[in-house]
């Protein structure tokens, strides 16, 4: 059977792999190893350094192209350092459309990282396309999307936003870590680049710092392969090797996510100490019907906000958390809470925060594998 036919649940575990040619390794050893021995100069078997390539790096970077239906797979650092990679195909003068509900780190990277270089970034809300193509001229060169948002649950339309860049010379990019390509295959829908933190739902298991890209084409793929081999900031072996083994057990994880995700989800809206709740999956969310439509399902991050909440009830609530840990991060077997103001969007202006509506009483739940009665109780003694 050709690889690009076998389905998800199987490229998880085999896509891009094979047993490790010297001994027949199932899982490919760590190859912890700065470099590699040459016959003659330039005669090696295909490694020569590690920061060039590795060959566990290897193995999550085929594993990486095979799960997302791409052809190319780059493994950095962190998320950022991915971020940062893509950002380096531009030059000064160049115009990026963002959406304007991301993760922190994200915005601060674009504004003020390369707003410094002459990156020109505008911040739009992408639910309208409207808003996206009043931005659009001869400078626009990236556009920026991220759905489900962090922390806010928004969904873009991906397709809808590839049909409005069709026959222009704009590179679409969307940071599919929320919902991983278990719920969506962003190339498939006309993305030209796919962005991951594997430090989260892909590693599963909170205990790495990973980025991802993926892309099909080659020429866009060399382009990326020269800034990561000549900007550096690669993956290394042990934390390949993590990713990789986090990989072959998504589809299973994020079948859990997305049930304890709904049940969840459920019961804050029956909470009637509870004012708001985001998640996708609900009818009444605002792009409920492209969340259907592009995602398999709706997954297990959530937003929430608790009546009458002041900043610092918000805070008793986040610390009076048995089961949910309070930390930044997402995407693991275990449940997560945060709070977006004050963690992992400190870094946006208070003004700009709110304008995408995360207010300070916010509540952002990542949720685990965990029994989601003892979830749900834990929440209902939080909630008080
Ligand atoms: O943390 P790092 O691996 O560098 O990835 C950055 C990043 C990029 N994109 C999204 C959508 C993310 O959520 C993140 C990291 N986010 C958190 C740490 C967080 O708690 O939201």
């Amino acid at each position: 059977m050709a690889a690009k036919d076998i389905k998800f649940n199987t490229k998880t575990i085999h896509g891009g792999q094979q047993p490790d040619e010297a001994y027949g390794a199932v899982m490919p050893p760590i190859y912890q190893t700065s470099t590699y021995a040459q016959t003659t100069p330039g005669g090696h078997k295909g490694y020569e350094y590690s920061r060039s390539a590795n060959p566990t790096r290897t193995a999550l970077e085929n594993s990486l192209a095979s799960i997302e239906g791409g052809e190319f797979g780059l493994a950095f650092g962190s998320g950022l350092a991915a971020i940062d990679a893509v950002m380096k195909l531009l030059k000064p003068g160049d115009e990026v459309i963002s959406t304007n509900d991301l993760y922190g780190g994200s915005y601060r990277i674009f504004k003020k990282i390369f707003e410094n270089f002459g990156i020109v970034f505008h911040f739009v809300g992408m639910q309208s396309a409207d808003a996206i193509q009043d931005k659009i001229n001869s400078k626009t060169k990236l556009i920026w999307v991220e759905t489900p948002t962090n922390p806010m649950m928004n969904i873009i339309d991906i397709k809808a936003v590839a049909n409005l860049i069709k026959d222009k010379d704009i590179l679409l990019a969307v940071d599919n870590t929320f919902a991983t390509p278990y719920l969506q295959l962003p190339l498939e829908l006309g993305a030209d680049i796919v962005m991951h933190s594997a430090t989260k739902y892909l590693g599963g298991h909170s205990d790495t710092v990973v980025g991802a890209l993926i892309v099909k084409e080659k020429e866009l793929a060399d382009r990326l392969y020269f800034i990561q081999n000549a900007s550096g900031a690669v993956c290394g072996p042990m934390d390949s090797f993590l990713v990789l083994r986090g990989i072959k057990t998504l589809h299973v994880r994020m079948q859990r996510h997305c049930e304890n995700g709904r049940a969840i989800a459920e019961y804050l809206k029956s909470n009637p100490k509870v004012e708001k709740v985001y998640w996708p999956g609900f009818e009444d969310h605002p792009n409920h019907k492209v969340a259907k439509e592009q995602m398999k399902d709706f997954g297990g991050m959530i937003s929430f906000v608790p009546k009458g909440s002041s900043y610092n009830d918000t805070i008793k609530i986040v610390e009076q958390l048995r089961i949910f840990t309070l930390a930044e991060s997402l995407g693991g077997v275990e449940s997560l809470a945060g709070h977006p103001a004050s963690m992992t969007h400190a870094s946006i202006p208070k003004e700009e925060r709110l304008k995408s509506g995360i207010e300070d009483s916010l509540i952002r739940l990542s949720v685990g594998i965990e029994d989601v009665n003892d979830l749900i109780a834990d929440l209902e003694q939080a909630i008080g």
